[in-house]
């Protein structure tokens, strides 16, 4: 019944209420321990490794939970009895959260909830069922490198190990006509989605050199809108990075263009281009470290989670028709739960350490390794991405 209802409207009415917002048509085609550490006091290095072996022994003691498949980057025999801590970042809604929840569920995990609204993300975790031993929420605005430096000198200081980092915050500015711009000046979009993530995830690198978790990750989530070598991937406005000149420029709409490719502002080609840069960053990464690091990076496209906030600021229209659209035209729709488990696989399945992958999905909810677009796969382009993104984070 509910599949012969939302099957009735057709492209041509999905498309007809394009109108009210910029060229963007409705569907896009131009059819015309969540206990707060105490960080009151400077640390003493002394004073962390004393926390991080009480934690570890108390753990180990707590949760006598079999510990996952040693794989290459563990020294043989060696087996971990504490829990995984991962870091997650947007993990007060949406597919963050739902991955936090499907973690702490198991017992095996620690979440570090890395969220901009403290207060969300506690309701959220207990909205939700996760007990407080099994997360904490710590403040994170990517849209600030401040406000990312002083959330990995509070991670620091916590005296936590970090095992795995999930960079997965975004936001998605559909129907903005005009930019807007993170505490340092740039874009949001492209701002937040990858230049936040890629200083946090650069800061955060030797700490988790340094975990003696038998599998560390560091995944950066992607998607296919910005695979060109998709339907969904060319739904116009379509992603490409040119030869990056706004991006060079700062993306400050001042002497460079809001643009990396140098072009108009465009909110819906600006989380796009995010998004090549966020698969592009996860295999430079795997060129450079994974080889004398053993840590697994990884993206993925978890799938189509129409529900989520990412559509907040699209259209209401566009919010109630583009659920059932995937669930029964493109039957790419997956649930947030579902979701959640997809990125709580990349976090700790043991058969998926194969680094510089980009998973995915088929029908039947198995994880594949997907193809990337050319541009998403384009070595050159990663270089010269993480280059310039090194002089905008203030890494070089
Ligand atoms: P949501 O909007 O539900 O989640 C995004 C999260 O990012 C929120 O928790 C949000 O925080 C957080 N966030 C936004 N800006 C910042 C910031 N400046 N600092 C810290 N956190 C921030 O969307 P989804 O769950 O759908 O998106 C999660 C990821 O999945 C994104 O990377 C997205 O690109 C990707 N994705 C989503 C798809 C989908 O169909 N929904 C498909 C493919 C990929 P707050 O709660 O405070 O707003
Ligand atoms: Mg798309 C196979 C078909 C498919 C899939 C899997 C998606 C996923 N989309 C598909 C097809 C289409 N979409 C078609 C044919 C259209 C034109 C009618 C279409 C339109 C469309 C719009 C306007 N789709 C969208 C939008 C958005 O605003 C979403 C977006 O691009 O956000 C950046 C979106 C998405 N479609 C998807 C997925 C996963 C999205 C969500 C966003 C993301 O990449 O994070």
């Amino acid at each position: 019944m509910a599949l012969q209802a939302t099957t009735t409207f057709s492209i041509h009415d999905l498309v007809k209420t394009n109108a009210s917002f910029k060229d963007s048509s409705l569907f896009g085609v131009s059819l015309s321990d969540h206990r707060q550490v105490d960080f009151s006091s400077a640390a003493s290095t002394t004073r962390s490794k004393e926390f991080r072996r009480k934690v570890l022994r108390t753990q180990a003691v707590a949760t006598p939970t079999q510990a996952p498949a040693v794989n290459r980057a563990a020294p043989e025999g060696k087996k971990t009895l504490r829990k995984g801590s991962v870091i997650i970042t947007g993990a007060s809604s949406g597919l963050g959260l739902a991955t936090a929840k499907a973690l702490a569920e198991t017992g095996k995990w620690h979440v570090i909830m890395a969220c901009r609204d403290f207060l969300k993300a506690e309701r959220a975790a207990k909205s939700v069922g996760m007990t407080k031993e099994n997360y904490t929420v710590m403040h994170l605005d990517l849209a600030s490198l401040d406000s990312v430096r002083q959330f990995v000198n509070n991670f620091k200081q916590s005296g936590r190990p970090l095992d795995v980092l999930v960079c997965n915050a975004a936001v998605y500015q559909p129907t903005a006509k005009e930019p807007s711009f993170t505490a340092d000046g740039i874009e949001l979009s492209v701002g937040t989605n990858h230049l936040g993530h890629f200083l946090l995830s650069r800061l955060l690198l030797d700490d988790m050199k340094q975990s003696d978790y038998p599998s560390k990750r560091l995944i950066i989530v992607g998607s296919i809108t910005g695979n060109t070598n998709t339907l969904a991937g060319n739904v116009p406005p379509k992603a490409n990075l040119g030869d990056m000149r706004g991006l060079a420029g700062g993306l400050n709409g001042l002497n460079s263009s809001t643009m990396i490719d140098g072009g108009e502002f465009d909110g819906a080609k600006a989380y796009k281009d995010s998004k090549i840069c966020n698969m592009l960053t996860m295999q430079e990464f795997h060129r450079r470290y994974h080889e004398e690091t053993g840590i697994t990076f990884a993206s993925l496209y978890p799938g189509c989670i129409a529900t989520t906030g990412l559509f907040r600021e699209h259209i209401p229209l566009f919010r109630l028709l583009f659920p059932p659209f995937q669930k029964y035209i493109t039957k790419g729709f997956v649930s947030e739960e579902e979701s959640g488990k997809r990125l709580a696989q990349v976090v700790s399945d043991p058969s998926l350490t194969k680094s510089g992958v980009y998973w995915s999905w088929n029908k039947d909810s198995a994880s594949f390794e997907n193809q990337l677009s050319e541009e998403a796969s384009d070595v050159s382009k990663a270089r010269k991405v993480w280059e310039i993104s090194e002089k905008l984070v203030g890494l070089a």
